[in-house]
């Protein structure tokens, strides 16, 4: 089957504020919330996010979701059909996690044409608290998604701050 590339937009701002099928949570393993987007995507879209993610770690992921996989949820009060978790790896000088982050993308992606989703927003995932360099956060989102083979339209990176901003407007 033929598919068209994947069209690559930048937005600043929040993602919580994007009109999308599917808004993309940096989440931990846990599921149960966080900080940065992860609290953003809990406090915006309510308390059905959660619930479902109960239901998830009381399911499947009894042990969490691991690191470089994704799973989707109800988007609740958010203006998207899904909430697609991921959980990136957290930075580390000594060990070489870009495959993690790449898994990240991917995966996502593939629970995203799973779902039937055309268009899907991304935060820059790892790079908060989790301490990824924003310059090479960027490259690997831009990589992945680029040459990632989906059906999705347009993957839009919704970044929060103008630094981010800027890497992903270089590396594009
Ligand atoms: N919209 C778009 N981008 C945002 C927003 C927002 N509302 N808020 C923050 N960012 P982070 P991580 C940017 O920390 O590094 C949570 O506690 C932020 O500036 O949200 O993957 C989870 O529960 C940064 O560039 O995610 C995990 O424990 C990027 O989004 C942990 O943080 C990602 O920052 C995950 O850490």
């Amino acid at each position: 089957m033929q598919v068209d590339p994947v069209a690559i937009t930048l937005v600043r701002g929040d993602i919580t504020r994007q009109a999308v099928d599917v808004i993309v949570n940096a989440a931990n393993s846990s599921l149960l919330g966080g900080g940065g987007v992860d609290g953003a995507i809990h406090r915006a879209g309510g308390p059905a996010i959660l619930d479902a993610c109960r239901v998830l770690r009381a399911g499947h992921y009894g042990r969490g979701l691991p690191t470089g996989a994704a799973v989707a949820t109800t988007a609740g009060r958010l203006t998207a059909d899904w909430v697609i978790h991921t959980v990136g790896p957290v930075w580390s000088p000594t060990e070489d996690r870009s495959d993690l982050l790449v898994s990240c993308y991917r995966e996502s992606l593939r629970v995203a044409d799973e779902l039937g989703a055309r268009t899907v927003a991304f935060p820059a995932t790892s790079t908060g608290v989790y301490r990824w360099p924003i310059d090479d956060g960027a490259r690997i989102a831009i990589e992945t998604v680029r040459n990632a083979k989906t059906a999705v339209a347009e993957a839009r990176f919704v970044l929060f701050d103008e630094r981010a901003y800027a890497a992903f407007a270089a590396e594009l």
